[in-house]
């Protein structure tokens, strides 16, 4: 189709056309809406219409007057560009040329605190503003995301047919909806980033013990997820996995995975999500070993110096276990699954501690449904946790859900015994080891937490409750050590 002419105004219009908002032009293009284009470099605009006006009608602006006079009323525009400042300087030039009611959306990485607070001033100007979480990447963006935006009700009324059209869809279902007011929809895709990194660093584990503990090669390893992807592991990052470790590197004929340096990077949204965790009170252990695992990669230095330079303890070979190769793999493969399912437990925790604390209403089910398809998490496994949140909507904990709980049966032993080995061989693997403490301390029927609030009465006279009866107490420490109630 061609490009469109300044006659017909567009159902919606992208802001920043780096690799997301190109793509996500396209794909609104491709879905039968006519969009409005706009970069502040007019080189990026210029390569869109040129390379990929037949994917369906573009406006293409030189200014934002004009980007926003070809947008038909109530105007959308939706906010591609860097997060932190550049968003900030765009909505203040769209909110200056745009009328009440028309809609800014926000669909880059922001903080959602920034969300909240840009809503609260677009809202002073008569003007709606939502924030949108995109997942999915440059692909996702092209040819279906998971989107999750926030805002007010009246906004998704009015987005929502638009953003239908370009998610991705599974079982007949669009990976989009309403997630709540203001921040939630940012809140949201933030944990969702969070859970990423404890998802990916629990296959990375997996790896870890399965090429340095049982010696098999990056293209054997390769074939073992390849059969996971087939069972309750079949997900997108099991699948990419065995992609990276088939690759071999043209320069060196070695397997890829030899050849890329093991500091792994973050842009900051794991790290956003531990640190709202410690703020909310809510463990996500899982999460935050993966970002520490991630930062500790990266301490070249001090991994240097650390190399060879410190003692081991008796280790083990994998041969001195008496380990079968087949049954290590498969008990790899379900200490992985359980520590996936802790991690994914954890950021459900987190989503309704925030959700809680700010009063969004988000429905669980929802994002696990909007979830399975589209983002870089999406995975069968979503499936059963729409299923458990069907089930009962007040789960406590997603690992008290009957199935998860049935599965844990057969997960527990193997688990266990994973962790065990991989202290004998030596090998790190933060998410599972800390994973399972979680898993005991949640179902242990007493913890240390006694010992710390007799530790905090007697040098601080900070008191604590009976398990026989009500009220606050303190003992004399420093006196006759008789205990007064306070
Ligand atoms: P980038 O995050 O690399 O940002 C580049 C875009 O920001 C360009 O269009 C650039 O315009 C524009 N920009 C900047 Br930088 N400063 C600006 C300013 N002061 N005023 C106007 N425009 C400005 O692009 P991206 O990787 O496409 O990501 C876009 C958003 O989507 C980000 O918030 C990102 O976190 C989020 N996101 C990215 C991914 C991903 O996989 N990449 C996934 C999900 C979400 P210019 O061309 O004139 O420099």
């Amino acid at each position: 189709m061609p490009m469109s002419t300044e006659t017909s105004l567009a159902q919606i219009g992208v802001v920043g056309l780096a690799v997301m908002g190109s793509n996500l032009a396209r794909n609104f293009a491709r879905n039968g809406n006519t969009v409005a284009v706009y970069n502040r470099s007019t080189d990026k605009t210029d390569k869109l219409i040129s390379d990929y006006a037949t994917d369906g009608n573009f406006i293409p602006s030189k200014t934002i007057e004009d980007f926003v006079a070809s947008l038909e009323k109530p105007r959308r525009a939706i906010i591609m560009v860097q997060a932190g400042h550049a968003t900030d300087a765009v909505i203040n030039q769209l909110a200056e040329v745009m009328e009440e009611g028309d809609i800014i959306i926000d669909g880059g990485n922001a903080l959602y605190t920034d969300t909240v607070r840009r809503e609260r001033e677009i809202a002073a100007r008569g003007l709606h503003f939502v924030g949108a979480g995109i997942s999915g990447g440059e692909e996702g963006a092209l040819n279906g995301p998971s989107i999750m935006p926030g805002g007010p009700k009246e906004s998704w009324d009015a987005l929502g047919p638009l953003l239908e059209s370009i998610a991705a869809v599974v079982d007949g279902t669009p990976c989009v909806t309403h997630i709540g007011p203001d921040g939630a929809g940012h809140f949201v895709k933030m944990v969702h980033n969070g859970i990423e990194y404890a998802d990916m660093q629990v296959i990375g584990e997996a790896y870890q013990l399965l090429r340095f503990g049982a010696d098999m090669s990056p293209a054997e390893i390769a074939d073992v997820f390849a059969e996971w992807n087939k069972g309750d592991l079949d997900s997108y990052l099991i699948e990419i996995t065995a992609e990276v470790l088939r690759q071999v590197d043209a320069e060196t004929g070695k397997p890829l995975v030899d050849v890329i340096l093991d500091a792994a990077g973050q842009k900051g949204t794991g790290r956003w999500t531990v640190k709202e965790a410690l703020d909310l009170g809510v463990p996500t252990t899982a999460i935050g070993e993966a970002v520490f695992a991630r930062a500790l990669s990266s301490s070249l230095g001090q991994r240097a110096a650390a190399q060879g330079n410190l003692p081991t303890g008796s280790l083990k070979t994998f041969g001195e276990l008496g380990l079968d190769k087949a049954e290590f793999i498969e008990d790899v493969r379900r200490a992985l699954y359980a520590s996936k399912l802790v991690a994914y437990s954890q950021g459900f925790d987190e989503i309704k501690a925030g959700s809680d604390e700010h009063q969004w209403d988000v429905d669980p089910r929802d994002l696990a449904t909007i979830w399975r398809g589209g983002c870089i998490i999406r995975a069968k496994f979503l499936n059963r946790i729409v299923e458990a949140y069907d089930n009962n909507a007040e789960l406590p904990s997603l690992l008290l859900d009957p199935y998860f709980k049935g599965e844990l049966e057969g997960l527990i032993d193997p688990w266990r015994k994973v962790v065990i080995y991989a202290t004998q061989l030596g090998l790190p693997a933060p998410v599972f080891t800390s994973s399972l403490s979680y898993y005991d301390s949640l179902r242990a029927e007493r913890l240390p937490a006694a010992i710390i609030q007799g530790q905090r009465d007697f040098f601080g006279a900070h008191t604590y409750q009976r398990i026989d009866k009500e009220g606050t107490f303190h003992t004399l420490w420093s006196g006759d050590r008789s205990e007064i109630e306070s």
